[in-house]
């Protein structure tokens, strides 16, 4: 992946984040679009602001965890559609200073990423369900139509969006990303421009006033062996919901690992996120996830995160990655067989060593009866299925030398050889 040689590199360091959805919609514990997909009137759902007063709120803890987890970011939603934002805004009273709990939500936050020197990265959403002059009329993520007494003016809410946007870029220490969400009906690059000039060296997503610095894939895993483009794919810890949401269908951790293997082998990185309670508390089973992730993507790391490396590989099942002289065999599915072939490499690793428990495992350069017709290519044996069935497992093979050269030269010498 091409780096910028500015500022904006921090991304390609630090590639695990924590995305935190928390909001007013935590009050329902249904989902964060409860206003809208539960079609409930702005005057009813206002009363939310006069019910929140998250007294267990303790930022600390959150980064502690995220540290805990393995994580180097974390992306907080400081205005997501419904309007309601989670910062001392000049710019609306609709804001997390007027409720009971009156403290700047995002400062103290703040404080915390520093203290424990987690980067914070800020979401705002362009849709906006609150606003009188944001525009309401059945378009994407938006209201199916205008709230009594509004009066949509895009220019005067793009404006707001403006004046929040810098108030949030300067207000807050240094912020390393911005996270918009849903593409607006216009563009205007002047936005991004502005944030910028503001904030050197922040990285911007794909869904705002501009195409910004990188791609966002949601819940899905693309296809492929590596991304062109710099890219975060984001995720939940729950099925139903980014908000919090009481009954909510967890993923296993397993299926989230797969995922987060596969996207950082192809250069992606990843954001898992969490959607606090009202009281401030992250749920239990979010903390079990995360920890149990934390404690796989500590060991894996170094082969997950070095230089995407699969397209030397005539395999779909497996991707690969490198660093110098080794290359990581990241076996992000569970694997069928406790052996693996991997045409066409036909130099002999001085090792093979699985990074989940740190064991060598046996490894010989052969020709194996499925590739009979084939030159020996390397050969692993003795791989742990019950662990494979648990967490995607990555394998590091040191080589005396390897160069460009001798990997771009492998398929054709494999098919060379006569044997
Ligand atoms: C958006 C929000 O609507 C959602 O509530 C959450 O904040 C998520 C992180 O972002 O969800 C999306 C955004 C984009 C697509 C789908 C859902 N998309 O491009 O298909």
């Amino acid at each position: 992946m091409k780096h910028f040689g500015d500022g904006r590199d921090w991304f390609f360091e630090n590639r695990y984040g924590m995305f935190i959805h928390w909001g007013i919609y935590s009050i329902n514990g249904w989902h964060e679009q409860v206003q809208w997909r539960r079609r409930i009137p702005k005057a009813e759902y206002v009363k939310r602001v006069a019910q929140f007063n998250p007294v267990k709120y303790d930022p600390d803890s959150w980064m502690r965890l995220t540290k805990e987890s393995g994580m180097d970011y974390v992306i907080f939603t400081t205005k997501h559609h419904d309007g309601f934002c989670m910062w001392d805004t000049k710019e609306t009273d609709y804001n997390v200073t007027s409720t009971p709990y009156r403290r700047d939500i995002l400062a103290m936050l703040t404080k915390s990423c520093r203290k424990y020197g987690i980067k914070l990265c800020l979401y705002y959403s362009c849709p906006d369900w609150h606003h009188p002059n944001s525009i309401n009329q059945g378009g994407d993520h938006e209201l199916p139509k205008q709230n009594p007494g509004d009066e949509p003016d895009i220019g005067k809410y793009i404006a707001y969006v403006k004046r929040q946007a810098s108030e949030l870029c300067s207000n807050y220490g240094r912020i390393y990303g911005f996270f918009w969400d849903i593409p607006p009906r216009v563009k205007d690059p002047s936005i991004n421009k502005m944030l910028r000039k503001l904030q050197p060296g922040i990285m911007i997503n794909d869904r705002g006033y501009d195409k910004g610095d990188y791609d966002t894939p949601e819940r899905k895993v693309p296809a492929g062996g590596e991304f062109k483009r710099p890219t975060e794919a984001c995720q939940s810890v729950g099925e139903q919901s980014w908000g919090y949401r009481k009954d909510e269908d967890y993923f296993s951790s397993s299926f989230l690992m797969q995922g987060i293997a596969k996207i950082m082998a192809m250069g992606g990185n990843y954001v898992l996120n969490v959607g606090p309670k009202p009281d401030g508390m992250i749920p239990s089973e979010g903390i079990r996830i995360l920890k149990e992730i934390g404690k796989w993507y500590v060991r894996v790391k170094p082969g997950i995160t070095a230089e995407p490396a699969t397209r030397y590989l005539d395999h779909e099942n497996f991707m690969l990655t490198r660093d110098g002289n080794t290359i990581y065999v990241i076996c992000h599915k569970e694997l069928p067989s406790s052996g693996i072939t991997l045409p066409p490499i036909t130099i002999m690793p001085e090792r093979a060593v699985l990074l989940n428990n740190g064991k060598k495992l046996p490894v010989k350069l052969e020709v194996t009866p499925r590739y009979y017709r084939s030159v020996p290519f390397v050969h692993i044996q003795g791989i742990p299925l019950e662990l494979s069935a648990s967490e995607p497992l990555v394998i590091r093979l040191d080589f005396k030398k390897l160069s460009e050269k001798i990997l771009d030269e492998m398929p054709a010498r494999a098919k060379s050889m006569d044997y």
